[in-house]
């Protein structure tokens, strides 16, 4: 799969994905909670997304905080793969909120 161009990956977070940053040939985003529970049953409903898709985010979490970095490995990029995942986990996130 190819990768998206910084003008395509910026256009992307742009119309779309706000919340997202584009940096070190990822995009990332910062996710807040109130409990351990919230935050990991969040990573959870994700983690059962992504093994469906064969496509895995690289994140952590520190107690109520989860921190997302997607691109795609063998592409060394971002792709429209890591565009959709990031709309799927933004959707995902106003259900866990
Ligand atoms: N996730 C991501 N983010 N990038 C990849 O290149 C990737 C992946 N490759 N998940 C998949 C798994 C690959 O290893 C399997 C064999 O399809």
């Amino acid at each position: 799969m190819k990768t998206l161009s910084n003008e395509e990956v910026a256009s992307s977070l742009e119309k779309d994905l706000k919340e997202w940053t584009f940096k070190e040939n990822a995009i990332k985003r910062d996710f807040k909670f109130k409990t351990f529970v919230e935050a990991f049953s969040f990573m959870t409903s994700i983690a059962l997304e992504v093994e469906k898709a064969d496509h895995h985010p690289d994140w952590s979490n520190s107690y109520n905080k989860v921190s997302i970095a997607l691109s795609t490995h063998s592409a060394e990029g971002v792709t429209k793969k890591d565009i959709e995942l990031a709309g799927m986990i933004d959707n995902t996130y106003k259900k866990h909120e």
